[in-house]
């Protein structure tokens, strides 16, 4: 590219560089997505104390494994989208279809050095979180190393997004359309709380941040999702 081509380069240094194709076409359907659909979040938060304990405790029980907070959110998900079944549906684009779907696949967005790629975890009703979890760890790497192909990251029913292992308290994800919805997560927070008896104790909570299309979905229903998916995880076993 010349400094011709570089409108930039008349107020000082400035590097022309090409977009990749992976960026491209998921800057492609991000946009879609953001400008075609009615985008609501809602936020609320889960206490993982307990959850946190007995992940802890079976990870160092099976030192071959390890569950992860995602991998419980995937089954927290798929017991959300039982509860509340019109989450896992697609609207046709004249808006006059709704497809109901019985299967859950999850997707989960994976940060690569090319851009964001969102592989799909089929079945995820029947997997137990030590299968899920390492499924995503397989998967996230060969997104990262090699990428990977269209049927590898098509059929989903619901996403998640996790910036945990970065930090933030909050974000407004955007849908990966043509589902109707996705979590988002960001970093556990130690925070004093009032317990049962009065007292202030110091919990662990999880903030989640659940996009909704608001032309499928009510605000009280995407209220009762992640609710849902906060007591799933306050009650959570780890591995199973
Ligand atoms: N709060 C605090 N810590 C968390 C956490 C959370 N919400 N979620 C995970 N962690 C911790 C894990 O416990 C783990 O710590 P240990 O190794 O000490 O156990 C560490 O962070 C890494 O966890 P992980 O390997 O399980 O990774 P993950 O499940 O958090 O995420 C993956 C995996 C592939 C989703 C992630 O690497 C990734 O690519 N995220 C980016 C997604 C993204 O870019 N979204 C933006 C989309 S909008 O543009």
């Amino acid at each position: 590219m010349s400094e011709a081509d570089n409108p930039f380069a008349a107020f000082g240094p400035a590097e022309a560089v090409k977009v990749g194709k992976i960026q491209r076409i998921t800057g492609t359907l991000l946009h879609r997505s953001w400008s075609t659909i009615p985008h609501v979040t809602h936020h609320d938060e889960a206490d993982i104390t307990d959850f946190e304990t007995r992940r802890q405790a079976w990870n160092a029980a099976h030192p071959d494994a390890k569950v992860t907070p995602l991998a419980a959110l995937v089954k927290a998900s798929v017991s959300a989208l039982k509860a509340l079944p019109i989450f896992n549906s697609s609207l046709s684009e004249d808006g006059a279809t709704l497809y109901r779907k019985a299967y859950h696949h999850i997707g989960i967005a994976v940060d690569t050095p090319n851009g964001l790629l969102v592989p799909v975890i089929r079945d995820c009703d029947v997997k137990d979180q030590a299968t899920i979890a390492a499924e995503i760890a397989a998967v996230a790497g060969k997104a990262r190393e090699r990428g990977l192909g269209m049927a590898e990251m098509s059929g989903g029913c619901f996403s998640i997004t996790s910036l945990g292992h970065i930090g933030g308290t909050g974000f407004t994800p955007i849908i990966n359309a043509p589902e109707v919805a996705i979590l988002g997560v960001t970093k556990l927070v130690e925070r004093p709380v009032r317990g049962p008896d009065g007292a202030v104790v110091w919990r662990k909570m999880l903030p989640l941040s659940l996009s909704y299309d608001h032309r499928v979905v009510n605000g009280a229903d995407a209220a009762r999702f992640t609710r849902h998916i906060a007591e799933f995880m306050a009650g959570a076993a780890a591995g199973g």
